[in-house]
């Protein structure tokens, strides 16, 4: 550890806090990444956490035979709310293997086939809406309409459930609880433990609330499908799935945590990837075209595409492939070693022991990347320059068994809207806005507004 850099200015007892920005953790590490190099630590009071984003060290970290995922920071103090669901679960708790076996289907090809036609609805709705403010010559809100969005395709693919956000003039209620919890979870990270009754009384407090209002409305969501089925998706899994091999299922308080885990994990992260996308494609007229020509192409006429033409928008995938390269919006995740190692042939560790991969700053390594891995640059996911690179340098959903299980359903929800708005609209940058970048464990372009031209419709 002696050897593993840290921040300047480091104060007895309370360490690394000089300038430290609570708000905004990760952007501040990126700092320091820049200042202290691919390996590094910063100390919070007793709590030190060491950094990694070097391409190498990062590779040796994804091997699944001596690391794992590590459930800790704000993956841990998730747990109040998501217990043993699949994020939050330690990886020895029986819970884990039982529900992934369990909802694994849920996430295949076939499954997202079926949740395509829901996606689009979807979608509709929300073009429903821009196509309003468009005619009355308002910029749109989005960060706003995408968690709107992406809350409604989870809850409606996942879980058969309306939540209505569209019609509302404010988030749903459900959303400011689950960013109640999140801000909390991610505010617990900088404030020393015994500190926390103190600091954090109030907030502690609406927490508690915030997390009664979840297990409400879940609840409630449960109790309508006891009593009707739904088409078959995850919430019918959940309920009604034995696992293929033993015969057990889900029990009650589990469905529970697994249904927060999914409204919660499987919307917050996809909206804040479309968001960044679309600010990306507004200041990049050049791609945004050669977007749209791919579009136009692929789907010819149609103006409702099936689940294939979706699949085949491959530039528009690559646009968000580079989207979460700069902005991985889950920008964080940890690894924990199976036994004693030694990290990249470098760093001792011993078992149990962990660093956390700094997302954010490994997609912008340039050894991986080149000289300008800070530039915006879809053709990195072209297939040559991908078969170029290293292995596990690109980490947007995580590594391993515990990576993202719901990447594929993120992916395609994400292409068929960005292809259905690109097809719709131009999009104007507002002049003025300079890219800033909101944290709550997720990352999100803070403020980000857009202006929208109608395009001709396709003859
Ligand atoms: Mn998702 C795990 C990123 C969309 C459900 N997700 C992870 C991890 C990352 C991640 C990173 C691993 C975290 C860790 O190692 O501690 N997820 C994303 C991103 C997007 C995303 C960047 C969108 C873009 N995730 C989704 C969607 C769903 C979902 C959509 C559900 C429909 N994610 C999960 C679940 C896990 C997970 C569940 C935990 C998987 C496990 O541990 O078994």
């Amino acid at each position: 550890l002696e050897r593993i850099p840290h921040p300047p200015r480091r104060i007895p007892l309370v360490g690394d806090v000089f300038g430290a920005d609570v708000r905004r953790p990760v952007q501040d590490s990126m700092r320091y990444g820049r200042l202290l190099g691919p390996v590094f630590r910063r100390k919070f009071f007793s709590r030190e956490i060491v950094f990694v984003w070097g391409g190498s060290l990062a590779a040796d970290l994804a091997d699944e035979s001596r690391f794992a995922k590590h459930v800790g920071l704000g993956v841990a103090n998730l747990r109040p709310v998501a217990g043993d669901g699949l994020f939050t679960a330690y990886n020895h708790e029986p819970n884990w293997q039982l529900a992934h076996d369990v909802l694994a289907p849920g996430f295949s090809r076939e499954a997202m086939a079926g949740y395509h036609p829901m996606m689009l609805d979807v979608a509709e709705r929300l073009t429903g809406r821009w196509d309003a403010e468009q005619s009355a010559g308002r910029a749109v809100d989005v960060p706003g309409d995408m968690t709107k969005l992406t809350l409604e395709t989870i809850a409606r693919t996942g879980f058969g459930h309306d939540f209505g956000s569209f019609e509302r003039a404010r988030p749903h209620p459900f959303v400011n609880a689950m960013v109640g919890t999140l801000t909390f979870a991610q505010r617990r990270n900088v404030v020393p433990g015994p500190l926390t009754p103190l600091l954090l009384r109030g907030a502690a407090r609406r927490n508690e609330a915030d997390m009664a209002y979840l297990n409400h409305t879940v609840d409630e969501v449960v109790r309508a499908r006891r009593t009707t089925r739904g088409e078959g998706d995850l919430l019918d899994r959940m309920l009604e799935t034995a696992h293929p091999v033993t015969g057990e299922r889900l029990t009650a308080e589990n469905v529970r945590r697994q249904v927060i885990t999914f409204l919660v994990a499987g919307h917050e992260t996809t909206s804040g990837a479309l968001s960044f996308a679309l600010h990306y494609l507004s200041r990049h007229p050049d791609v945004a075209a050669r977007a749209r020509e791919e579009v136009d192409r692929v789907w010819g006429d149609v103006d409702r595409p099936g689940y294939d033409q979706v699949a085949r928008l491959r530039y528009v995938r690559r646009v968000l492939d580079e989207s979460l390269r700069l902005w991985p919006t889950a920008p964080a995740f940890a690894r924990e070693a199976r036994e004693d190692t030694v990290l990249y042939d470098t760093h001792p560790m011993r078992r149990g022991a962990w660093a956390l991969v700094l997302t954010t700053m490994l997609h912008r390594d340039p050894q991986v990347w080149g000289a300008d891995a800070e530039r915006f640059d879809p053709d990195r996911f072209d297939a040559k320059a991908v078969r170029a690179r290293a292995a596990h340098t690109f980490k947007p959903f995580g590594t391993g068994a515990r990576a993202c299980i719901g990447r594929q359903f993120a992916l395609h929800e994400a292409t068929l809207v960005l292809g259905l708005l690109l097809r719709r609209y131009e999009l104007r940058p507002d002049p003025g806005y300079r890219l800033r970048v909101a944290e709550r464990l997720t990352l999100m372009p803070e403020g980000l507004r857009l202006h929208l031209d109608r395009r001709a419709p396709v003859a």
